[in-house]
Formats: structure tokens, C-alpha cells, sequence
């Protein structure tokens, strides 16, 4: 039987029965809890506009969407749970404030636009944040990030496809979504973490093949996977300092503001007290869901 560093040299995977260091459960359990949470809770910005979408086909897009991110919330749980966490605990973890989620569902959806724009950039961050995780060395959070990366990429074509509508349309319907695209880009830049000199977790989490690529280095992904997508829509990216590096053979961009950042992770953004509000009020009303199910499966068993 292989020891856990001669699976991870040989780039295979871990799986739950195998034997791990315990700080290398605990930081599997630590990103596949926040990345649930962050599914789960991604769902409140957009859900808002279920009811206000403009028609009957985005409205069923809209719903398709954000049932497919309730989806990976649960795959994500799933995966947890093979590390021996309990869902309702990370539940708890979670509306008590002592576990994370992603910063950008910290920022309010003014408009439709914002549903196109969450598809195009937060969508399109996610997929190329997850995209190298589906190598990761956790063979269950792995597998989770391979179905999840193909209903992202839904996810980001249906923003794309909703953008360039809308870009098509009026003067007014173009200015939303240049308003939307100026709201969201720094959050999404945000969303790959914090520089490298400034990431904790990189350089262990690398060495354990958890992460294929640093912070920066998926930042960057994403800006040259951007920049021409902005071009052919036709809206600026609200960034002065970007432009082609042909020397690099990247895109040089300013730097986000990181303070920002750090008061959104602490509790302090525009939405943070709403979502964990409104995902308290959403367990609490379960609580009864959840006590006939489990008194169907006593009654269940309890029959021959
Ligand atoms: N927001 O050392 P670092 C979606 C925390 S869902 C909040 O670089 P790491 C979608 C970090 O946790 C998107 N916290 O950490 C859903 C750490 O704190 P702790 C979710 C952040 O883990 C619905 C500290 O800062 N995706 O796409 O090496 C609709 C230092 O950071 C953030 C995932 O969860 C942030 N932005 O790297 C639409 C992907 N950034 O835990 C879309 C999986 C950092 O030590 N996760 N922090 O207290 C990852 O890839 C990594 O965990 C991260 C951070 C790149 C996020």
C-alpha cells in the first residue's frame, strides 16, 4: 500500500478511506466547506430576480441556473462528508459566522444586467478557478468539480448570450450593463484570493496538488480569457491600468483594493448581514422538513 506523499508524488488521489495527515483533512474540509457554502449561498443574489425576470425564457434559465448551483452545494456536502463532516454541522458552521463563503455574494444585484454579468465574470472566474481542481489530490472533491465545471460553463454562456441581447438593444439597456460590468469586475478579480505574498495556504496547498495554480497566476488566467469577450460585447473593463503586454505576453492590470477585500472576508461588505440573515431564516423554517424526514426513515426502517 502506497503511502499518502508516495500517492501525491505519483499525481493520484486520495480517497476517503486512505490515510492522510490530519492537517491535510482539515484543510480539505476548510475549502470544500466554503466552496459549498459559497453554492449555497451564491444562490440568494440571483434568486431575487426569479420573479422579475423579464420573460417566461429567462425566467426558466434563471430557475435552471440557480437550481444547478443548489445542486453543487450539495455535491460539495457530500464530498465533505467523506472526510467525516456532518451537514448540518457545517450548516452551523456556517450561519454562526465561523466558517467562510466566496466574498462576491457580498455585493448586491441592482439590475438584470447583473444576472448576465454574475454568468459572464463571476461564472467564468469560477471555471477557471475550478476547472484545475478537477485534478485535485481528493479524489471525491475532484470528481464533484468535474459535473460542476460543465454547468458552469452553462452558467457562463448564458450570461455571455444575455449581454450580448442586451448590448444589441437600447441605449439604456447598454448602460446597465456597462454599470453592472463597472459594479463587478474588481469583486471578481477579488474572488482568485489574495496575492500571493499575502496567501497563507498557497504554498501547502500546492505542495499537496489541492491547488494546481496560485492566486495570481488564475487572476491572470482570467483577465486574458476577459479581455477580448469585453471587446466583442462592446462594454470598457473599469480598469485604466489595462493594457496588451506583448513583452510578458499578458495583459498587465491594476491591483484590486485589497482592504476591501479583507473587510468583505471579515463580515463588513455591503450584503454580508443579509445572506447569513436570510440563510438562518431558510434553516429554521426547514427545521420541520427535516424532522418528517427523519421521522419517515425511522418509520421506514421500523417496518420489515
Ligand atoms: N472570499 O491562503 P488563501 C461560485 C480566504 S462559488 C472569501 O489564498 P486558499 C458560484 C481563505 O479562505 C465560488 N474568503 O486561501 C456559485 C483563507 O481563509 P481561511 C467559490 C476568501 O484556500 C454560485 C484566507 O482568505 N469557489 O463560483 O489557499 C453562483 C487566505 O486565502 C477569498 C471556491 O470556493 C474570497 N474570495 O485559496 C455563481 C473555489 N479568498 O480559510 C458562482 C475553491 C481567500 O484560512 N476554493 N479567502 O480562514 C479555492 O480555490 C481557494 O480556497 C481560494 C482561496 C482560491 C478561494
Amino acid at each position: 500500500m502506497s503511502t499518502f506523499d508516495e500517492v501525491i508524488a505519483a499525481d493520484q488521489r486520495i480517497e476517503p478511506r486512505d490515510e492522510m495527515p490530519e492537517a491535510y483533512r482539515k484543510t480539505m474540509v476548510r475549502q470544500i466547506a466554503q466552496h459549498a457554502h459559497s453554492e449555497i449561498i451564491g444562490m440568494q443574489p440571483e434568486g431575487y430576480w426569479i420573479t422579475r425576470a423579464p420573460s417566461l425564457r429567462r425566467k426558466a434559465i434563471l430557475l435552471a441556473k440557480v437550481q444547478d448551483e443548489a445542486g453543487h452545494g450539495l455535491y460539495l456536502y457530500a464530498a465533505a462528508e467523506t472526510l467525516g463532516m456532518d451537514r448540518a454541522d457545517l450548516t452551523e458552521r456556517l450561519i454562526d459566522g465561523r466558517q467562510k463563503y466566496s466574498s462576491i455574494f457580498n455585493y448586491p444585484t441592482l439590475s438584470y444586467a447583473d444576472v448576465g454579468v454574475i454568468g459572464w465574470l463571476v461564472d467564468g472566474a469560477a471555471i477557471c478557478n475550478q476547472v484545475p481542481l478537477c485534478r485535485s489530490s481528493y479524489g471525491p472533491y475532484a470528481r464533484a468539480m468535474i459535473r460542476v465545471c460543465k454547468e458552469e460553463s452553462f452558467h457562463q454562456r448564458q450570461g455571455y448570450e444575455l449581454l450580448m441581447t442586451m448590448m444589441g438593444g437600447t441605449a439604456a439597456q447598454r448602460a446597465m450593463v456597462q454599470d453592472a460590468v463597472d459594479r463587478w469586475w474588481w469583486p471578481s478579480l477579488m474572488m482568485f484570493g489574495p496575492p500571493d505574498a499575502d496567501s497563507p495556504n498557497t504554498a501547502r496547498s500546492m505542495a499537496w496538488r489541492i491547488k494546481r495554480h496560485t492566486n495570481d497566476e488564475l487572476r491572470q488566467k482570467f483577465v486574458d480569457m476577459t479581455v477580448p469577450q469585453a471587446e466583442r460585447l462592446g462594454v470598457t473593463l473599469p480598469d485604466p491600468e489595462l493594457r496588451w503586454n506583448a513583452e510578458r505576453g499578458h495583459h498587465d492590470f491594476g491591483t484590486p483594493d485589497w482592504d476591501e477585500l479583507k473587510r468583505v472576508i471579515g463580515g463588513d461588505g455591503p450584503c454580508n448581514a443579509e445572506r447569513i440573515a436570510n440563510r438562518r431564516r431558510a434553516h429554521e423554517e426547514g427545521a420541520w422538513v427535516r424532522e418528517a424526514a427523519a421521522a419517515h426513515a425511522r418509520k421506514k426502517e421500523a417496518t420489515p
